[in-house]
């Protein structure tokens, strides 16, 4: 099922719902290789968000800049390959939302607890905005912000549960977007928490 929320921007509820033990099992692995982190932005806020990465490029914050860096900076080594199924789902997800042959370099992995939350703000550290991003949400659901292109612009709230994709590219995707604070709520097989993994064509 699609539901386009604005130019270049489109929901696929459940597209990710085949794949959920696929992607739990791959986590996993990931995630024991580059453990989820609370990073510190160059404001010196911890996020509440903690993050990891899979893939040739992993997005980075800390007191001097947003970046992505092909190291881990935790470990010092590559972040862990980006698996196959999770680059297909993604071309996939894309090639729905009318975006041709996307091959993304990065997986940028957000976890949510009760409470954490995202404020609005732009992806603007990759260097071609043609390429579109697919977001694929996890666990426990949460209310989506869509904002415009100025940050004060009002912005449309979105409820994202378990399995549903959504693709942001041609004039969606320099738009202000973040996520609202967490409710509490408990989902079958992550318990009390969200993952959001977020595909993108860095390099
Ligand atoms: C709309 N993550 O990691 S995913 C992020 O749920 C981020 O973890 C949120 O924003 C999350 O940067 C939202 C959906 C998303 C991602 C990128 C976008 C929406 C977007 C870029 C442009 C417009
Ligand atoms: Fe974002």
């Amino acid at each position: 099922w699609q539901e386009p929320l604005c130019e270049g921007a489109v929901v696929l509820r459940g597209f990710a719902l085949d794949d959920e033990t696929r992607i739990l099992a791959a986590l996993k692995k990931i995630l024991a290789q580059s453990p989820l982190r609370h990073m510190v932005t160059p404001g010196g806020f911890r996020m509440s968000v903690a993050m990891s990465n899979c893939g040739t490029y992993g997005w980075v914050t800390d007191r001097s800049a947003y970046r992505y860096d092909r190291i881990d900076p935790e470990n010092g080594n590559a972040w862990p390959a980006m698996p196959g199924f999770f680059a297909e789902l993604a071309q996939k997800a894309a090639a729905q939302a009318g975006f041709k042959d996307f091959m993304p370099d990065a997986c940028l992995i957000n976890r949510y607890e009760v409470g954490a939350r995202m404020s609005l703000h732009q992806d603007k550290n990759e260097r071609d905005f043609t390429q579109p991003i697919v977001s694929v949400s996890l666990g426990i659901p949460a209310v989506f912000l869509f904002g415009g292109m100025q940050r004060a612009d009002k912005a449309m709230r979105v409820p994202l549960a378990h399995g549903d994709v959504v693709v942001w590219g041609g004039p969606a995707r320099l738009r202000y977007h973040g996520v609202s604070a967490l409710k509490p709520a408990s989902h079958s097989l992550l318990g009390e928490c969200r993952i959001n993994l977020t595909f993108r064509k860095v390099s």
